[in-house]
């Protein structure tokens, strides 16, 4: 061994190879160059160390060049759908978040404080919602991965808060989705949204404690629910939460139905979350193909069928219903 490097030196080596993320790597390269004695046989070695030091701290800066980073920040969908909640800086994405799910977004006053997209799990009485915190929609600069981001998502939740004006801000929001080919899905067809792909959509008048007097918050909420289904919410007071939780699961445009066996009871803590439009017989092709084939047909309890009313293949689920499939 020419360099004549003590033992130490191949122990680090080896955690280094062995190394998953950057930072560990630049943490045992350094550890390396230190433990490297000083003399002119490890001249060659310690040039190349430094080498790969400069090139992974180059890469953190996200110098690397074309073509080799990874869609890191696509996350993978959990729960019975994904909204991302987005909007221009400081309007409290990050703060709806932490105080929807038990993520720990970080919450900042200064603007461009989410960096990357964080996701949460909201609960919803018996089911789970993933919400995605997002870095602000401003015209200055938008990553790479966020239109994608905006395309995966099942719905988005826009967040404006005072005291901009909010018409303006979403008016600033549908442009830079509109430069994607992307719109807030109206609640009739918009003008002009003509050829854009739209999403199930919602506002979040946020941070509505900065509005004290409550004609004025009915007042925007007026203007703004012209265009999209629009609630107040305040994180920081604790206020409008619940029916918030609720406005998110119903965007997904979901219903939820329990199945129960001849003579049990149903569980009512495992729904079946299927989109709304299912028939029965759907559902029972979602269960098993088995059971889609011998089904002969359904009893329902349910707010648009009376007790146990007798349905065929092609009656169309609804929100609380408790099946019973009969084969
Ligand atoms: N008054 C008030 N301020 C809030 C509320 N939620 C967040 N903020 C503040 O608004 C700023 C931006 O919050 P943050 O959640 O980081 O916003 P984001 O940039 O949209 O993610 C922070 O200083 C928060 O403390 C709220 O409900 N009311
Ligand atoms: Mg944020």
């Amino acid at each position: 061994m020419p360099a004549n490097l003590p033992p130490q030196y191949f122990e680090v080596e080896k955690r280094y190879r062995e190394a998953r993320s950057a930072s560990e790597k630049l943490r045992y390269l350094e550890e390396m160059l230190a433990i490297m004695p000083k003399h002119k046989g490890t001249d060659k070695l310690k040039a190349d160390l430094r080498r790969r030091i400069s090139q992974l701290k180059d890469q953190g800066r996200g110098r690397q060049g074309p073509g080799r980073r990874t869609p890191a920040f696509l996350v993978d969908k959990e729960g019975v759908g994904q909204v991302a909640l987005i909007g221009p800086p400081n309007t409290g994405k990050s703060s709806l978040l932490a105080a929807l799910t038990k993520a720990q977004p970080l919450i900042a006053d200064f603007p461009y404080s989410t960096r990357t997209p964080l996701a949460g799990m909201m609960r919803f009485e018996n089911v789970q919602v993933q919400l995605l915190d997002t870095p602000p929609l401003g015209d200055d600069y938008l990553d790479p991965w966020f239109p994608d981001l905006l395309r995966r998502a099942d719905a988005w939740a826009l967040i404006l808060a005072p005291p901009a004006d909010p018409l303006e801000q979403l008016q600033a929001i549908e442009k830079i989705l509109a430069s994607f080919q992307l719109a807030p899905r109206k609640k009739e067809a918009a003008p002009g949204a003509a050829g854009l792909n739209t999403k199930p959509s919602l506002i979040i008048f946020h941070q509505s404690d900065q509005l004290p007097d409550p004609e004025e918050l009915e007042f925007y909420l007026e203007v703004l629910r012209e265009n999209l289904h629009a609630l107040p919410a305040s994180a920081r007071e604790n206020r409008g939460l619940s029916p918030l939780r609720a406005a998110l699961f119903q965007l997904l445009d979901l219903v939820r139905v329990y199945t129960r066996a001849p003579g049990k009871a149903a569980n009512f803590t495992a729904p079946f979350v299927i989109p709304a439009g299912t028939t029965v017989f759907e559902l029972a092709q979602r269960i098993h193909q088995d059971i889609a084939r011998k089904f002969k047909f359904a009893r329902v309890w349910g707010r648009e069928t009376f007790e146990g009313q007798r349905v065929q293949r092609d009656y169309v689920l609804q929100e609380g219903d408790v099946v019973e499939l009969h084969l």
